[in-house]
């Protein structure tokens, strides 16, 4: 099975991850933004990573890739069979992908993307505002909802867990350190999260590729 990105896109690590958790076997083929690579268009329509290719099938968006394997691989279960548990996961994912990957875009865009990879410089003002203005209210309302040690659904890890742990790197990657003292849940859950083994792998790789 392959999976068409970069895994320094929270969307592609989420991917990773959750492959990670149920034991599927990946193989990751690498493209940019924008890729011309036909086999990865063929996957993607709209040019977005990630896409999957499974034998004849293919399916871009993480959130769809991962209900995908989720029905193929059910065990172990990521998203809960309980109605209010199964809301809440989904609640989480769109979380992430949307209001939390919005914020740590545009830091990890503006501070490490553009100047990194695309060579031209990127909106410093702009990723500063985001992590003065925007990112407390989301690091608040995480700080409130992960319970202490523990998940953000039910007794055990779940896709809200692994949506929600992925951006945090981005964070990490651009320069935000969260403040242990003001937001020790996240902190200890970010901490968690990224010493998986689902994780820990592809978060070595990317600091060991931007420290060169
Ligand atoms: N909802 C999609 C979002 C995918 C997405 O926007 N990926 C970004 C990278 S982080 C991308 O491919 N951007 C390239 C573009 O917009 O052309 C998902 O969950 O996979």
């Amino acid at each position: 099975m392959i999976l068409y990105g970069s895994t320094f896109s929270p969307f592609v690590r989420k991917a990773v991850a959750v492959a990670g958790e149920k034991g599927i076997g990946l193989e990751v083929k690498a493209v940019g933004i924008g890729d011309p690579d036909p086999a990865f268009r063929e996957a993607s329509p709209f040019g977005k990573m990630p896409a999957l290719a499974d034998g004849d099938y293919r399916l871009a968006d993480s959130s769809a890739i991962v209900h995908y394997w989720e029905a193929k691989f059910p065990e172990p279960a990521l998203i809960p069979a309980d109605p209010e548990a199964r809301g809440r996961v989904v609640w989480f994912d769109e979380f992430a992908d949307t209001l939390l990957v919005g914020c740590a875009g545009k830091m990890f865009f503006n501070r490490v993307v553009a100047p990194r990879f695309l060579k031209r410089d990127g909106d410093l003002a702009l990723a500063d505002a985001a992590e003065r203005d925007e990112l407390p209210p989301l690091l608040d309302y995480l700080e409130r909802v992960i319970p202490e040690g523990g998940w953000l659904v039910g007794d055990g890890l779940t896709l809200a867990d692994v949506a929600v742990a992925s951006p945090l790197v981005n964070l990490g990657h651009a320069g935000v350190e969260i403040d242990p003292a003001r937001y020790p849940r996240v902190t200890d859950f970010a901490e968690r999260m990224h010493a998986r083994p689902s994780f820990a792998p592809t978060i070595a790789r990317e600091r060991g590729f931007l420290a060169r």
